[in-house]
């Protein structure tokens, strides 16, 4: 019998990587798909259109994360060893504008699943991807796994929730849940409104005439970016020990905005500086800092280690647009 896992989420960026991997390792894999999305256009479709894995290794179900009836169904029926939960509203900035939504998917919508897992007879492992922005502006650098939650953003908030219940159903049902705490992870599938996809695609156009400038927020702006590929490693990793823990995945080291708008254009043979343009609309209410994680814990339990480098992870990213632009 395979391994059995499901996978919310597995049309983004972690979830097809997720799907590659445990795909690699013999899983069958079930994801979750919101009824709305247009999987032809997502990065599963090459795999789910390979007539040995389609509803023989690989299986999608139409199911949106607050139909719980359906969801119960869903995984009563997949009967899953693992549970990765990697879907919800993942825009920092856009959550600011929609923050009640944001809280219904981010926060309810992990609190559904918990609850469900509760009641399953065959107990699954529970991954939730859970983000450097539960720690908001923290007095600490770098953060660990017990530095306090203080999120400064609507996104942040529901996250924080959303990791303390997983504490709580670990600590007081027994449920093996597990918190990945994910610093910013990037790749060539990274969506488009995240600020270095947002470079590097802009970058890109302009060297092939298609655009002519880049508006972009706060270049400022400091984060701690790591690439998707290693985090996923950790992502499978942590439901690999004996029992549910909090992890944090992070490279430990800091860029800010404007270092990846240098390398990206760089990369194209162009001045950042004659294109770059700031825009006041782009800048957010309220803009963490000091974020960067210390992974110690994942790397000494886990066995975990960042390959990737960031300076090569942009150069990629930027080339893999203009290749793509060039094609159209
Ligand atoms: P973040 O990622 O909010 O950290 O959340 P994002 O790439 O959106 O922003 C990073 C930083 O860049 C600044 N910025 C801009 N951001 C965007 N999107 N667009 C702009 O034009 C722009 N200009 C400047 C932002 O203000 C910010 O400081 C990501 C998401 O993947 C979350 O889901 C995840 O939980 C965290 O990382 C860890």
């Amino acid at each position: 019998m395979p391994q059995r896992a499901v996978i919310t989420g597995i049309t983004g960026q972690d979830g097809s990587y997720l799907t590659e991997l445990l795909l690699e390792k013999g899983y069958e894999v079930h994801g979750l798909v919101r009824r709305t999305s247009d999987l032809s256009r997502s990065w599963i479709d090459p795999l789910y259109r390979d007539p040995v894995l389609r509803e023989r290794r690989l299986f999608i179900h139409y199911v949106d994360l607050d139909d719980v009836t359906t969801l119960r169904r869903t995984l009563i029926q997949a009967q899953p060893a693992e549970v990765y939960h990697l879907a919800g509203q993942s825009h920092v900035g856009l959550s600011f504008e929609i923050p009640e939504a944001t809280c219904r998917w981010v926060a309810m919508g992990t609190l559904g699943l918990l609850e469900i897992l509760r009641d399953l007879s065959a107990p699954a492992r529970f991954f939730h991807a859970s983000s450097s922005e539960i720690f908001g502006r923290p007095d600490m650098i770098p953060q660990n796994e017990t530095t306090p939650m203080s999120p400064i953003s609507p996104y942040g908030c529901a996250k924080s929730f959303a990791t303390q219940m997983i504490r709580i159903y670990r600590q007081s049902y027994g449920v093996y849940a597990s918190n990945g705490i994910l610093y910013n992870h990037e790749s060539p599938r990274r969506a488009g409104s995240f600020v270095t996809q947002k470079i590097c695609r802009a970058a890109a156009a302009i060297r092939l005439g298609v655009e002519q400038e880049l508006r972009l927020g706060d270049l400022s702006a400091q984060r701690d970016w790591g690439d998707a590929r290693d985090y996923v490693r950790g992502i499978w990793l942590s439901l690999q020990h004996d029992e549910g823990d909090d992890y944090i995945f992070a490279t430990g080291q800091s860029h800010s905005v404007q270092d990846v708008a240098e390398i990206a254009f760089a990369a194209m043979d162009l001045d950042w500086r004659s294109y770059v343009k700031h825009d006041e609309r782009l800048m957010r209410p309220a803009e963490p800092n000091r974020l960067v994680g210390d992974s110690t814990k994942a790397r000494t339990r886990l066995g975990w280690e960042p390959l990737s480098d960031f300076r090569r992870m942009i150069l990629e990213m930027t080339r893999s647009q203009h290749r793509l632009l060039s094609a159209k």
